[in-house]
């Protein structure tokens, strides 16, 4: 008897609709949905586009354009439509009613690249509470029709409906994930409040997804995190402790990278993971400059780190991937043009000693002065300002420690009570 051949599953067919974008100036948008669809493990089947003013309200996309779509679904024997846009309820089931197959939207496929990735406990949750946060809503249209049908003789009086119970049954999932998320939550805080009694002032990296955050966290830090081209290799943050040549230490966190439009659900679920971005000292805006559309990707990061509110940290940009340019004198153009900027391709090195010595006169600029006489009993606190700052002058007196030093607020605020007034 011939053995049986292990065979892959047939990955999923998936037919693209780009909307209101143009092939000559948008073909990195068009390329980005092809990546998400890929990175959700599915295979592109074929595209299309549309240019929609105002969309509809009953399948977002023209009666036209659906008919068409049919078509061309079939002819390509697609499983799946993708529609880059965000769908309502009735907007997906008149769609998936009209074409035969599934339709997903752009939230639904960034929802599912998540899933997929999420190891942590923390990041399994807050994933999950984004699907249902974004499903919630949606559940009703699904069962609408199957209502219509129930109600009749036998089916009347008390009781609950389907959607009743579906609904109950997610608002107490929903109310369980956010309860488990504060407890991970709460952990965090307490592991936060012992790192600010060992104040290493902290710097985390931003960037749109692809832009070279984990190569970088690599090249700095020696870690082995995967850094990959596909969107959103890194879900989970990863904290590493940097030591510049000259002994100046600081903590460096890579963390999610960002995309245009990126559902706000996950921006809400993921809230705990990028309240640490809003309260690191000094935010490293990564940008993949060798990438056509590095503007719209700038843009896009910018508006999330104003979501969440971060504009108040400093931000240091880092144009990354400067060995990938076609016209190197960009980056030195770049550079001189923006403040607080470096160029830098993480993948060669070059460029990074700038930034670090960057990254060193940014912290070190928020170090504050402070002239304490320290009684010898509290002489511990001379320890840590060695420890956690520079100390300009140490002088042993009959009263106590005269000390000069330049430590962050939270020593600063410890040594107050000592400080001499002139
Ligand atoms: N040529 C070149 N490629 C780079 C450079 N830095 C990163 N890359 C490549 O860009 C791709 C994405 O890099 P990552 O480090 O995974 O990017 P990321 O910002 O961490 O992306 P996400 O985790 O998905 O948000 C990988 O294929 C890297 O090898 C660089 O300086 N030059
Ligand atoms: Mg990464």
């Amino acid at each position: 008897m011939p053995e049986a051949q292990p065979t892959q599953p047939p990955q999923e067919r998936l037919f693209l609709v780009f909307v209101n974008t143009d092939e000559a100036d948008d073909k990195s948008l068009e390329d980005e949905l092809e990546g998400l669809v890929e990175a959700a493990g599915g295979e592109v089947a074929g595209s299309t586009r549309q240019r929609l003013s105002k969309p509809t309200k009953a399948t977002y996309i023209g009666s036209g354009k659906v008919e068409e779509l049919k078509v061309y679904a079939s002819e390509t024997a697609s499983d799946t439509v993708v529609v880059d846009a965000e769908l309502t309820g009735i907007q997906i089931r008149n769609l998936e009613e009209a074409l035969g197959r599934r339709v997903v939207d752009r939230t639904s496929l960034i929802l599912d690249i998540f899933a997929g990735r999420a190891k942590t406990r923390e990041g399994r949750l807050q994933v999950e509470l984004a699907q249902y946060t974004y499903r919630l809503p949606r559940l009703m249209s699904v069962y609408t029709k199957f209502e219509r049908q129930r109600g009749g003789i036998g089916m009347r009086g008390p009781g609950e409906t389907k959607l009743e119970s579906d609904r109950r049954m997610v608002n107490a999932r929903i109310a369980k994930l956010r309860e488990e998320i504060e407890e991970v939550k709460r952990h965090r805080h307490l592991q936060r409040e012992s790192r600010s009694n060992n104040p290493v002032p902290t710097v985390s990296l931003v960037g749109y997804t692809s832009a070279g955050k984990s190569t970088l966290m690599n090249s700095l830090t020696g870690t082995d995190l995967l850094a990959d081209a596909m969107p959103f290799a890194t879900l989970d943050p990863t904290t590493r402790r940097v030591q510049t040549t000259d002994g100046f230490t600081f903590f460096l966190t890579d963390t999610v990278g960002f995309i245009r439009h990126l559902p706000t659900q996950l921006v809400a679920a993921f809230r705990a993971t990028l309240e640490e971005v809003a309260q690191a000292d000094l935010l490293l805006h990564v940008i993949d400059v060798s990438h056509e559309d590095w503007e719209g990707q700038r843009d896009a990061v910018l508006e999330t780190i104003e979501t969440i509110d971060a504009s108040g940290v400093p931000m240091v940009t880092v144009f990354n991937k400067v060995d990938a340019l076609s016209d190197p004198s960009l980056a030195r153009r770049l550079v001189a043009e923006w403040p607080d900027s470096v160029a830098v391709s993480a993948l060669t090195g070059s460029g990074l000693d700038d930034l670090t010595a960057v990254v060193h006169r940014h912290l070190r600029n928020r170090f504050g002065h402070i002239e304490a006489l320290i009684p010898y009993e509290k002489s511990a606190l001379v320890e840590s300002c060695h420890k956690f700052g520079r100390v300009l002058r140490e002088e042993y007196r009959d009263d106590g420690i005269l000390v000069v030093a330049e430590v962050v607020p939270e020593w600063r605020s410890k040594l107050e009570p000592y400080a001499v007034v002139e």
